[in-house]
């Protein structure tokens, strides 16, 4: 069997892996409703077929980088939950210390960048991040995750320009979920499908349905391929759409329920209870008891994470980047 190819095991694991997401979003809400996030919560309700597609062909060894809706991006890539819900809850245990909230978990250790709060922050990054993997001369891939709006900003032209003059190992996805806060991506982009903007910079550009595991499981795999064989870099846009408002508190006034209720059915979630029982032979119990034990171990992680303590104010201001010293070391460095 090659690297893109379904199986029964491959999409029972995927199934879990997306209703994780979907629980550890829904608590997050729930966390928010109770004033226990100290910021910002966006969800990646209804986008969960593409970090889970995406993520499976990656090692701790390839990195991603990710944007202010990273949640789903982290759990992929294999960052520790509690650690997750204790930086929402602004715990010292969390990720940053408690001081960076949902916008900026980071785990040097898994691959993971970084989430930002910076719309298009990500993807110069992940230039550096392709630069040093071609430099060091590895097999490894940066993957860079955006959103449509992104891919509106003087960045993400920089730096596709660039990775594609380097020829970096670099996949670019961007995450048309069809909205960038309330502006509809039929306003504010003149193209049919984001991923034609890579002849531009004489790549390859690729959409795929950002709604169904198994051809962003495939696609994503082929182009990986690829580009870890040194093809450089590919563009891809994965068509899907944000089921929850921009941000929890959202009063979504500039879509229908109609339009909200129609990407419903076309959910990743559904979509994959139905391959799994029209292929596979899966019965309604079975995903119940899988959706079952996958929320008991995000409200598990949630429960905990909502004993450990806050940070001491004086920590405040530790683990700040000293530029001044930076700024010293340089001069220094400049006179010899
Ligand atoms: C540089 C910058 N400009 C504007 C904002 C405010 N902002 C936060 S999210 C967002 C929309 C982003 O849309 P998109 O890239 O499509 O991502 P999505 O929220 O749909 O996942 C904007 C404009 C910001 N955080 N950073
Ligand atoms: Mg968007």
């Amino acid at each position: 069997m090659n690297n893109y190819e379904m199986s029964k095991e491959k999409l029972l694991e995927f199934y879990r892996q997306m209703v994780r997401i979907r629980a550890f979003e829904d608590e997050a809400i729930e966390l928010a409703k109770m004033n226990l996030t100290r910021a910002a919560v966006h969800t990646y309700n209804g986008e969960e077929a593409i970090a889970v597609g995406v993520c499976a062909h990656l090692s701790d060894d390839d990195y991603i980088t990710s944007t202010h809706r990273g949640h789903g991006h982290c759990i992929a890539k294999g960052a520790d939950m509690k650690k997750m819900f204790a930086e929402l809850m602004a715990r010292e245990s969390g990720y940053c210390k408690g001081k960076g909230g949902s916008m900026h978990i980071a785990d040097m250790s898994i691959g993971m960048l970084g989430a930002n709060g910076i719309v298009g922050g990500g993807i110069p990054i992940s230039v550096g991040a392709g630069f040093a993997l071609k430099y060091n001369k590895t097999k490894n891939v940066a993957v860079c995750f955006f959103g449509d709006g992104a891919c509106n900003e003087g960045t993400f032209h920089e730096s596709v320009n660039f990775a594609s003059v380097f020829k970096l190992p670099i996949i670019f996805i961007c995450e048309n979920n069809q909205y960038a806060i309330s502006t509809s991506v039929k306003k504010s982009t003149n193209v049919e499908n984001i991923s034609s903007r890579a002849v531009g910079y004489g790549i390859e550009g690729i959409t795929v349905d950002g709604n169904d595991i198994e051809e962003t499981y495939r696609e994503f795999g082929k182009a990986c391929d690829k580009v870890r064989n040194g093809a450089g870099p590919i563009l891809m846009e994965m068509k899907t759409y944000r089921m929850a408002g921009h941000y929890y508190g959202d009063n979504e006034n500039y879509r229908t329920r109609e339009e909200v209720n129609a990407w419903k059915d076309k959910s990743p979630i559904l979509r994959a209870e139905k391959l799994l029982s029209q292929t596979y032979g899966c019965t309604e119990e079975d995903f119940k008891t899988m959706k079952k034990e996958e929320e008991k171990i995000v409200l598990a992680a949630s429960d905990s994470a909502k004993k450990e303590k806050e940070p001491d104010p004086k920590d405040l201001q530790n683990d700040l980047y000293d530029a001044t010293y930076a700024d010293i070391q340089w001069k220094a460095f400049v006179k010899q």
